[in-house]
């Protein structure tokens, strides 16, 4: 059986840090890190899913620095598609561990 594109994706997620990506379902551009202040500017405003895999809750802001809009995640909680919340979808611009 051959990974999908999806579950290969979310494999780039090392333990123990908190990842985004750019598209929905894993794929696309990607940012890993347990306290990225500012997204490279080919992820600015572009992550549609979301992966805690660090030890810890986090947040991912709209703004960056740790300003703005918030989104939550538990520690193992995924995020597979960010679409159905314009808010946030496409706005993140960093995140950090608890
Ligand atoms: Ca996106």
């Amino acid at each position: 059986m051959v990974p999908s594109t999806a579950s290969a994706a979310i494999g780039q997620c090392s333990a123990g840090y908190m990842c985004s990506c750019e598209d929905a379902s894993y794929s696309g551009g990607f940012v890993q890190g347990n306290s990225v202040g500012q997204y490279p500017s080919a992820m600015h405003d572009r992550a549609s899913s979301l992966y805690n895999n660090a030890s810890r809750a986090g947040t991912y802001y709209s703004d960056a620095y740790y300003t703005g809009m918030t989104i939550r995640l538990n520690s193992g909680q995924v995020w597979d598609n960010l679409y159905w919340n314009t808010l946030i979808n496409d706005k993140i611009d960093s995140h950090r561990r608890d």
